[in-house]
Formats: C-alpha cells, sequence, structure tokens
C-alpha cells in the first residue's frame, strides 16, 4: 500500500485568538478547525525535567495537539524521514492523523497540553514500538 508523505499525515493549524482588551480566547469547533468528531479530550501536565514521553504511533486515530501553556518539542517520523515542532503557542495547533511516530521531549515546566482525540482510549491501536511501526507501514 502506497504511503502518504509525513507532511500529509500532519498539517499545523493556526487557531485564531478572539482577542479584546480583557485577553485571548481561542474556540476549537468540530468540522471547523478540529476535522473530526471529537470523542475525548486529555491533557498532559506536570511533566518533570529531562523527561520525554510519546514513542509510539496510533492505527486510526487522529489528533489535534496544542500546548494551552509553555512549550514542547514533538518529533514526527513516517518512516522515512522525521520533522521537529515546536508546540510553543495557544493559536499553534498540529493535527496528526495516519501512521506517525510521536515522541515529546523538552516540555517546559509549566507545558500543559491539551489533546483532542478522534476516538475514544484503546490501548489496541497504540504501536509502542518502532520495529511493529515498521512492519505496519509496509503491511
Ligand atoms: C499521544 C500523545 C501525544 C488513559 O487511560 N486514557 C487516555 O485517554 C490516555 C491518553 C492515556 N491513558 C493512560 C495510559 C497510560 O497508562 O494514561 C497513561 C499515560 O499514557 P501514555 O503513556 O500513552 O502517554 P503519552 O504522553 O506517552 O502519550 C499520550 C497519548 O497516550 C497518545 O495518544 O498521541 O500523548
Amino acid at each position: 500500500m502506497q504511503q502518504e508523505s509525513l507532511l500529509s499525515l500532519i498539517r499545523l493549524v493556526h487557531f485564531p485568538p478572539l482577542g479584546d482588551d480583557r485577553g485571548s480566547l481561542v474556540a476549537l469547533e468540530t468540522h471547523k478547525t478540529v476535522p473530526f468528531d471529537v470523542k475525548r479530550v486529555y491533557y498532559i501536565f506536570g511533566t518533570q525535567a529531562g523527561v520525554s514521553r510519546g514513542f509510539h504511533a496510533h492505527r486510526a486515530l487522529q489528533q489535534v495537539a496544542v500546548c494551552v501553556t509553555g512549550k514542547c518539542r514533538m518529533v514526527l517520523d513516517d518512516g522515512q524521514r522525521r520533522e521537529d515542532v515546536w508546540l510553543d503557542s495557544p493559536t499553534k495547533g498540529l493535527l496528526i492523523g495516519g501512521l506517525v511516530w510521536r515522541e515529546m521531549h523538552d516540555f517546559s515546566p509549566d507545558c500543559v497540553m491539551l489533546v483532542l482525540a478522534s476516538e475514544h482510549y484503546d490501548e489496541a491501536d497504540y504501536i509502542r514500538s518502532y520495529d511493529d511501526f515498521q512492519l505496519a507501514l509496509s503491511s
């Protein structure tokens, strides 16, 4: 099966801030800013200094991730090339669809990463070994 390129599986999405003199607000709406029905929301916070997370791919899950506070560096890998993306703004979202290996590094102490997901939590959707990820890409 032909694999799509990495760029077609990830996309940076700008969330326009709705601001006034009181401050800013971002609204995420299904099928507008988020191209799927959201079945689950989770957030990652309190990541200890020097700790990296992720190291897996998903079989079917689509997600939009945004650091609403702080920042972290995401590494995305489609089996052919790797790309670093800094999530460092509450207006900068990352859409990840398809078979993409992801890692998260260099969390700032204040980082809160919010993730909108297209499916409920299902451990069977995770590919947690890089060898299995490469096998899935070639099947
Ligand atoms: C992803 C990256 C960006 C649940 O019980 N329900 C959930 O919805 C999630 C997301 C996790 N968990 C449990 C499973 C583990 O026992 O929470 C624990 C930590 O999850 P995990 O080690 O998978 O966390 P990360 O930070 O490595 O990865 C997470 C998401 O799991 C993953 O889908 O793409 O963030």
